[in-house]
């Protein structure tokens, strides 16, 4: 339990590298999780990795971290503006939470500029593209330890 960090995203993420790359970077998801598989290796973890484009799998998810993992890292895209429910999922998780986010959300619309995620994050991490994650990953290691 202690070594398995729940990397988590959010809707429209799986048409990350084949839309909007001007925005978003050319890298998909899978080469995400493999970039995130080989640091947490490096680093004695284990993680697993989740899209989904449902609100509910989402909590379902982070339910389910409570008991399996040490650390959430989520990028909740969309749900990021919208859900108390993903929020109220995450005061419920010990650990520390990590939220990503590729693009720089306080550089676009208003409306992308309040996270209700963020009132739980240890850590936001914003506009590194997907190096992001590996940021992300850095620091719940760092906190684990
Ligand atoms: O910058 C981020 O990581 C976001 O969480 C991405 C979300 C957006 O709603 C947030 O405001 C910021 C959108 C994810 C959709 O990703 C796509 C990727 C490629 C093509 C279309 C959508």
């Amino acid at each position: 339990m202690k070594n398995l960090v729940y990397i988590l995203n959010g809707p429209n993420l799986n048409l990350l590298g084949k839309r909007q790359t001007d925005i978003y970077g050319s890298k998909n998801l899978k080469d995400v999780e493999q970039l995130c598989d080989d640091l947490a290796h490096k680093n004695g973890y284990d993680i697993f990795f989740g899209q989904t484009n449902a609100e509910h799998e989402l909590i379902n998810w982070i339910h389910e971290a409570r008991e399996k993992a040490c650390a959430i890292i989520i990028n909740p895209a969309g749900y990021s503006h919208t859900s108390v429910a993903i929020l109220d999922a995450l005061h419920a998780f010990e650990g520390p939470v990590a939220e990503v986010h590729i693009s720089d959300i306080k550089a676009r619309e208003k409306f992308r500029h309040f996270s209700y995620v963020s009132l739980r994050a240890d850590k936001e991490v914003i506009g590194e593209g997907v190096t992001g994650y590996l940021t992300a990953l850095e620091y719940v290691i760092s906190q684990a330890k």
